[in-house]
């Protein structure tokens, strides 16, 4: 399961400053499109390979991609729609919002304006997914006077007749509830306000520890469709992630930060998609997995080998929590939070897992 972020927002907003701190990699190349994978940082694998010593430390990863500014403005109809498609393959959007002030850098509007510019690239996912609907709604109604339409279809139209009156009113469909059938019938179909957001708002360093004015309003804004929201400085995040890793921390406790602002990012990327993150542990290596929330222990297995999946016994499982207060595995067995769990078992967030398997 390779999870595909898209990065999107209006023009020289900081898109491609933040790809660049997500996955420090090579710069992105401007103009194109550019895919880059981010390792997940993550200190409680750093808490394990400070403790087993393997020669690998692997993280979570994800795929990132950025994308050349959309600018309702300047692209007509047909520019704005190859450019959603491209967007449309991604799992999940970061969308980076510019609250900087810098006279050097060009803002498409002429202004600063944070809600404008929220509106505009909401506006048109919006606009995007109700063509999708109503083309889709009249494609059935035709076919129900033609030759009728199977409960199937009949449900499709019931959820789409839904999205409609949530869309007219400026409502993503991620925030529609529809039935487990009705759901079911519009599946297939790629919404692009169906898929959850991380609104990442790009501050210079004064708004970042005074404030700015738009504050209360984007974080209401945020909560009320159930998106996550960063707040980050990210040609200052630049600057930091060029220093040594002890200098980093530094910086970022001067600033009154705890954590660089790609962790966060990708943080809030994985608990937007539900994913929860197990360890496995050894000599050679410590990795983390990542997983649906509710997955049982047989399909976790299946991650890592499918014959893990196939031949599996039981989990052996300690939270990150009761293996940190213990300091050790020898401890931890000791005191007996070592637990035996079979195939249902649901996977939590932190479980450092041993699969025990026959093939
Ligand atoms: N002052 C300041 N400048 C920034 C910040 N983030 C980005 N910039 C500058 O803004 C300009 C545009 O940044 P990019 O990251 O290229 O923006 P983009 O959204 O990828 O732009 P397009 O791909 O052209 O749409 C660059 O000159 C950056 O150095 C910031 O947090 N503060
Ligand atoms: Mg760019």
């Amino acid at each position: 399961m390779a999870i595909l972020s898209g990065i999107i927002g209006l023009p020289a907003v900081g898109k491609s400053t933040v790809f660049d701190i997500l996955t420090s990699s090579a710069p992105s190349r401007h103009g194109q499109v550019n895919i880059g994978t981010v390792a997940v940082p993550d200190s409680r694998l750093d808490y394990l390979w400070e403790i087993y010593r393997p020669e690998k430390k692997v993280y979570a990863s994800m795929e990132v991609m950025d994308i050349p500014g959309l600018n309702p403005k300047e692209m007509d109809r047909e520019q704005l729609r190859k450019f959603l498609e491209e967007i449309r393959r991604a799992d999940v959007f970061i969308h980076v919002v510019r609250g900087f002030r810098n006279d050097a850098v060009w803002h498409v509007e002429g202004e600063i304006n944070i809600k404008r510019d929220i509106d505009i690239i909401n506006t048109e996912l919006i606009l995007n997914d109700l063509q999708l609907v109503e083309t889709r709604i009249s494609s059935i109604e035709e076919t129900r006077k033609k030759k009728g339409i199977s409960s199937e279809t009949e449900a499709e139209l019931s959820a789409l007749l839904k999205y409609r009156k949530a869309l007219e009113e400026e409502v993503p469909i991620c925030s529609v509830e529809l039935s487990e059938f009705e759901e079911k019938a519009v599946r297939h179909l790629g919404f692009l306000t169906s898929k959850p957001m991380v609104l990442v708002i790009n501050l210079d360093e004064e708004q970042l520890s005074k404030g700015y004015d738009e504050r209360e309003y984007v974080h209401n804004w945020a909560e009320e469709r159930g998106y996550k929201l960063i707040e980050i400085c990210a040609s200052l995040e630049q600057e930091i992630s060029e220093l040594d890793k002890s200098d980093q921390m530094l910086f970022l406790k001067e600033i009154g930060m705890e954590q660089p602002g790609s962790m966060r990012i990708a943080r809030a990327v994985f608990e937007s998609l539900d994913l929860i993150t197990f360890f496995t542990v050894g000599k050679d290596e410590v990795k983390a997995w990542v997983i649906t929330e509710g997955t049982n222990a047989r399909k976790a297995a299946g991650k890592i080998h499918s014959d893990m999946e196939r031949g599996f016994i039981r989990a052996e499982v300690v939270s990150f929590e009761d293996f940190k207060a213990c300091g050790s595995e020898k401890e931890a067995k000791k005191r007996g939070l070592y637990r035996l769990e079979g195939k249902d078992y649901i996977v939590k967030d932190g479980d450092i897992i041993q699969f025990r398997f026959n093939v």
